[in-house]
């Protein structure tokens, strides 16, 4: 393949799940290009081999000249465009974009699209799910599952997309037909020069929404928009026009659609205040691409959550267990930590700690002290964690997962609850959350 600079030459830059995903788009196409990454051995390197033999692969540190050969990269969300080899490409006049904003220029069908801190699978999933039972046929993937670009097919209605802020960095205009950011605090401050340069990355999706969705309870949920852009809310709170929330009626609580009650709370099997709200999203988002009530509430009615988000995994001598290993931020432990603390009637006993990714622990203070008997601490940014929980809490430093298991079944009493629900990422430690939650269910099922 000719690396002659062309106004038709383009670079994967990364190849893991989404740069092989370009790969396969590009090829469909009949595109000309090549991949670059800067491991030496990335993921999908064999299958690339094997299948596109005649593809041009550079692998280990990026070369700025040979990215200028290309007219447009499209690099991969794991890595950042400051990167400095991006940021000559990118003054030497060569576009950046990335997978999403392919796919938007390709996707024939309405976007939902969802970003946010936390809670983006559950909603997704959940919106997903509404749209498949109301007869949609529905494409679901982005952040989460298949990579936005696998999804693009001529027989799709509606696409459903969980966004990250990484991949929004690349995406110049969605123009999604409904866009949301559930809610903002902070994460990924290791990428980002702070809160407002984050927010600014995940605000990218409203742009050219045709409507929006926005979180009553977050300010940092609304987008700078045109008055005449279509605005839905949603939050926990009681529902006025254009807006779903809960109400009380006969002595108990309802999702609720402006001044109609939906379904009571008690029917939902996820559980916490944090799940009404995503409930409340999902339903303002299906509403506003036109889904009909009955098939979602029928959802929300049999929808039992995501592996990993607050699933019970097991009970010993009068406690529970629960997996959170997808509370990767501050901001999804103490919905968990509130959310459950709330719930039950003994005390939490919190497992965190891992990859901190430069955050600031210190919003955890009170409601561990609130709600916890004891916290034990594992990985890397344990000290960190620790620190900013003050004396208070009783603190035990573990070194393993199976020792922080073992040490949390005995501090634990009846009626209490073991909660993993780390605040950081699992990567110092694990493959990823996944793994981290498996091995958490495994050392419950091992306690003698
Ligand atoms: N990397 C390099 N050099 C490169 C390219 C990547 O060192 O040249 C490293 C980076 O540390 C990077 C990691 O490899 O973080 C993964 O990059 P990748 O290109 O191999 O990633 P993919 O397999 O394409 O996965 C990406 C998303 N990963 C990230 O944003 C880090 C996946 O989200 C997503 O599911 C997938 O595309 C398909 O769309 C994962 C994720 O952790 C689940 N997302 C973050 C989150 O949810 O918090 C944002
Ligand atoms: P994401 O895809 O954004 O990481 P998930 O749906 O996977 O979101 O949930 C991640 C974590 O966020 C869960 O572990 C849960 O404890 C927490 N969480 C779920 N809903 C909310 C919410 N509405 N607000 C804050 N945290 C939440």
């Amino acid at each position: 393949m000719s690396l002659i600079a062309s106004d038709q030459f383009r670079i994967v830059v990364g190849l893991g799940k989404s740069g092989m995903s370009l790969v396969r788009f590009l090829a469909r196409q009949g595109t000309p290009f090549a991949v670059a990454d800067t491991r030496e051995n990335p993921p999908e390197l064999v299958t690339l081999r094997s299948q596109y033999p005649q593809v041009e692969v550079r692998c280990g540190e990026l070369d700025a000249d040979f990215l200028c050969r290309a007219q447009e990269l499209y690099v991969s969300p794991g890595l950042s465009l400051r990167t400095p080899a991006l940021i000559e490409a990118a003054a030497r006049g060569v576009r950046m974009s990335g997978d999403v904003d392919l796919f938007a220029r390709h996707a024939k069908a309405p976007i939902v699209a969802i970003t946010g801190s936390n809670a983006k699978s559950t909603v997704t999933t959940l919106v997903g799910e509404m749209a498949a039972a109301a007869g949609k046929r529905v494409a679901v993937g982005g952040n989460l599952g298949t990579p936005a670009l696998d999804l693009l097919a001529d027989d799709v209605e509606l696409y459903v997309l969980e966004l990250s802020s990484f991949q929004l960095e690349t995406c110049e205009r969605l123009n999604a037909a409904v866009a949301t950011c559930l809610n903002v605090s902070e994460d990924h401050m290791d990428r980002y020069d702070g809160m407002a340069d984050y927010h600014l990355a995940k605000h990218r999706i409203f742009r050219g929404a045709k409507q929006v969705v926005v979180n009553r309870a977050d300010a940092l949920s609304r987008p700078l928009i045109a008055d005449s852009v279509p605005c839905w809310t949603f939050g926990t709170d009681k529902p006025d026009f254009k807006a779903f929330g809960l109400i009380e009626e006969g002595g108990e609580k309802w999702l609720a659609f402006q001044f109609e009650a939906l379904l009571p709370v008690r029917e939902l099997k996820i559980r916490g205040a944090h799940n009404h709200s995503n409930a409340l999203a999902a339903l303002a988002l299906g509403h506003a691409v036109g889904l009909p009530f009955e098939p979602m509430l029928q959802t929300l009615r049999e929808f039992a959550g995501l592996a990993h988000r607050c699933q019970w995994v097991g009970e010993r001598e009068g406690v529970n267990y629960y997996d959170d290993s997808k509370a990767t931020n501050v901001g999804a432990a103490l919905a968990a930590i509130e959310g459950l603390g709330a719930d039950i009637d003994g005390k939490l006993v919190l497992l965190a700690g891992g990859d901190g990714k430069g955050a600031d622990f210190s919003a955890l203070r009170e409601p561990v002290g609130k709600f916890c008997r004891a916290v034990v601490l594992l990985g890397r940014d344990a000290e960190l964690v620790g620190a900013a929980l003050g004396d208070d809490v009783n603190k035990v430093r573990v070194q393993t997962l199976d020792e922080a298991v073992r040490k949390a079944a005995e501090l634990a009493q009846a009626g209490d609850a073991v909660l993993l629900s780390p605040a950081c990422a699992s990567l110092d430690m694990f493959k990823n959350f996944e793994e981290r939650g498996r091995l958490f269910a495994k050392a419950v099922e091992e306690l003698a």
